[in-house]
């Protein structure tokens, strides 16, 4: 780890034809994040910080790389990856204060260590689930191949990381579209504890990029003139030949994984076989050999740099610990957005709700010209759903983009594609299928702007639902699952009006939307619906019924069960369709309760946990003395959704919704 200059050169240094003021910026590049995880070695027995993850022994990756690629080019980088943020040159008190959770930080004290992107500087931080980074930087790239611009993005990951199935998913996408980015495998020989025995049986990670259709190479990430020599190269030939080019760099893990875990399992023999191949040092050997450097400058520019640690240190220290307001929180999770009402002209005409929804997300396209839509199948078929028929025609294969079966790195490339500027729509095939992109959607889209002001300007489409007699794997309403996670919007409308007005507007919001269409209301249910673009704005529920004895609260297939059941007696009752979820409309909720005092609330998923016990919970704790009866609950079966129509009947609340509201209108 000590930094003194050693004795013997393990490398064969070839410069080729760099200047001596390059050699000198490399290996400066080197010692600054060196000299700062040494500072922060200290600091940590100090007990002055609380966790560090080491890339002592990795700097010539990081600096080689961010080096080769040009200040706009994104960089999505790793935990071991100082290199990256030292050399893009932030400011090092800012970088101090994100790691001890201050607003000088890029996260006000909402997120910790290397987790935090920042446009200021191209660089998109991890999230600690490792494996959908190498996703966002296929989407940021798609959006550099839409914008022509010959950019490239290299993202990194550890050997272990490439065992997740996100890294496997983002490789495959990126050779489909052949996307320019350069996946960094740094291979320092142990996840946590792992070695890469345990991790993969294949002899190089670099021999994958066969398995791809991908170009790759083995580098020795340790020499830095290598890495910044053969990237550069690579780079080069990439900003000319778009494509994605896969990079083992074989190096060594010198620390724990943090501080705290230590290197115990690591054999010693190992250490000490890569302490010979230090990249600063043996870097620093070469260049005094060479007459570049000397120690008198050696001095200087360790002086230099402490200085600077120091000086940010003492800026980040004083900086006082961070408050924030519970309105402060709450307002950062999305990021702002103002409903701008869009009219439509008086012409309609009769849309089924599929076609609303296609006609909707058609207008959208126009409006938008940086919006694109990815799933499976969508392409020249249309989606399975017919939803999108006729879109490569109207907007070419560049915006309408089949999808390999890759669901997670295609809920990853939406992220990218939002960071690059671009609105991304994905076409989940079935909701069911969201479980395979369930990680990126709840932990990247949903918690970006809260922790670091990076919008997520997405909207999933999710064809659910039962009814349809298929089974349990394709019938599901998953939407508990989402209003849950903080950070998403929830759209479920009923009718094609409000589907194609929700849809567009879902579409100008910059926030991640979750917009569930019901399959069995498709090719059933009917509405004169205006033919031109329009708006109607989140969170607003629709009173479709009006009457003073009983509220009924539902969304999507319920509106209609009611509709049907209302339609059969003679009750007094406000129906109101929900038409979001998140936001809820409270105010509609209370103000019908308030009034009718008895409520049931219908769901088409099973009870427990979802969203219709919220409701009743809100209304418990916001309307109890208006209340002349128990809440009711009506919802399918606790059971997986079975196949056969009349198991899938009983499964469904239709018939105990009816036997629930005469009970209740009794009451
Ligand atoms: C999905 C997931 N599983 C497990 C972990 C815990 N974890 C964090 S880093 C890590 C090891 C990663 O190894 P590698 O990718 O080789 O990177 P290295 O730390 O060696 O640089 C593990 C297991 C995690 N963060 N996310």
């Amino acid at each position: 780890m000590a930094t003194e200059t050693k004795e013997s050169i393990f490398f064969d240094y070839d410069r080729k034809n760099l200047s001596d003021d390059v050699l000198i910026t490399l290996y400066k590049r080197m010692l600054k994040p060196r000299l700062i995880e040494e500072k922060m070695l200290i600091l940590l027995r100090q007990g002055k910080i609380s966790k560090w993850f080491s890339g002592i022994g990795q700097e010539a990756i990081s600096v080689g790389i961010s080096s080769v690629l040009n200040k706009e080019e994104y960089i999505l980088p790793m935990h071991r990856n100082l290199g990256v943020f030292t050399t893009r040159e932030i400011p090092l008190h800012r970088l101090f204060s994100q790691w001890q959770g201050k607003a000088s930080g890029f996260t006000k004290g909402r997120d910790r260590s290397f987790h935090f992107g920042t446009q200021e500087y191209n660089i998109v931080g991890m999230i600690s689930h490792l494996g959908p980074q190498f996703g966002v930087a296929s989407g940021i790239a798609l959006g550099n191949l839409l914008k022509n611009n010959d950019q490239v993005c290299a993202v990194f990951t550890g050997e272990g990381g490439t065992s997740e199935g996100d890294i496997h998913e983002a490789l495959n996408v990126a050779s489909v579209w052949q996307l320019p980015v350069l996946f960094c495998i740094e291979n320092n020989g142990y996840g946590l504890s792992t070695p890469t025995e345990e991790q993969y049986r294949c002899e190089n990670l670099a021999d994958r990029g066969k398995g791809y259709g991908m170009e790759s190479h083995i580098i020795e990430g340790n020499n830095v003139l290598e890495v910044f020599s053969q990237v550069t190269d690579i780079v080069e030939s990439m900003r000319k030949d778009p494509r994605p080019v896969l990079l083992e760099f074989k190096t060594f893990r010198m620390r724990g994984h943090e501080e705290a875990s230590g290197t115990k399992y690591v054999p010693a023999e190992l250490m000490e076989t890569w302490a010979q191949k230090d990249p600063v040092l043996n870097f620093e050997s070469y260049l005094l050999s060479e007459g570049i450097l000397s120690e008198t400058k050696i001095a200087t520019y360790k002086a230099e740099i402490k200085n600077e640690i120091n000086a940010g240190l003492d800026i980040a220290f004083a900086e006082e610990v961070i408050e924030s307001t519970e309105s402060d929180e709450l307002n950062d999770v999305f990021q702002e957005f103002i409903y701008q009402k869009v009219s439509s002209k008086l012409e309609t005409k009769e849309l089924r709700f599929v076609d609303a929804i296609s006609e909707g997300l058609k207008q959208s396209m126009e409006r938008h010209d940086n919006a694109v839509i990815m799933g499976q199948d969508i392409a020249e078929y249309g989606g399975v759903f017919k939803i999108t028929e006729g879109f490569v025609e109207a907007f070419g294969r560049e915006r309408v983009r089949n999808t390999p079966i890759c669901e997670s790195a295609i809920v990853s490339a939406t992220m990218g594609l939002s960071i690059n500027g671009f609105k991304a729509i994905m076409e989940m095939q079935f909701a069911d299928f969201v479980t395979s992109g369930f990680n990126p959607i709840v932990n990247y889209l949903a918690k970006c702007h809260y922790r670091w002001d990076q919008n997520a300007d997405v909207v999933i489409r999710m064809p659910c639902g039962a009814g349809v007699g298929a089974g349990p794997f394709h019938s599901q309403t998953n939407e508990a699952w989402f209003t849950h996670t903080p950070g998403l919007k929830v759209v479920y409308p009923a009718f094609p009006y409000d589907a194609k007005g929700l849809l567009a507007t879902a579409i100008e919001d910059p926030n991640p939307v979750m917009f569930f269409e019901h399959k069995a209301l498709y090719r059933s249910i009917r509405q004169e619906v205006p033919t031109d673009y329009y708006t109607l704005p989140l969170g607003k529920a629709a009173l479709l019924k009006e009457g003073n004895d009983l509220t009924i609260i539902t969304y999507g297939a319920g509106v209609h069960w009611a509709l049907e059941v209302l339609e059969n007696n003679n009750y007094s009752v406000d129906l109101l369709d929900l038409r979001t979820l998140s936001p809820l409309d409270t105010e509609a909720i209370y103000t019908s309760v308030k009034k009718t005092g008895k409520v049931l609330i219908l769901q088409e998923d099973s009870m427990f946990g979802g969203i219709a016990s919220d409701i009743s919970a809100l209304i418990t704790e916001n309307c109890f003395e208006h209340l002349d009866a128990p809440i009711r609950r009506v919802a399918s079966l606790e059971t997986p959704i079975p196949f056969a129509q009349n198991l899938e009947n009983n499964y469904l609340p239709k018939t105990r919704f009816e036997e629930t509201l005469a009970e209740l209108l009794a009451y």
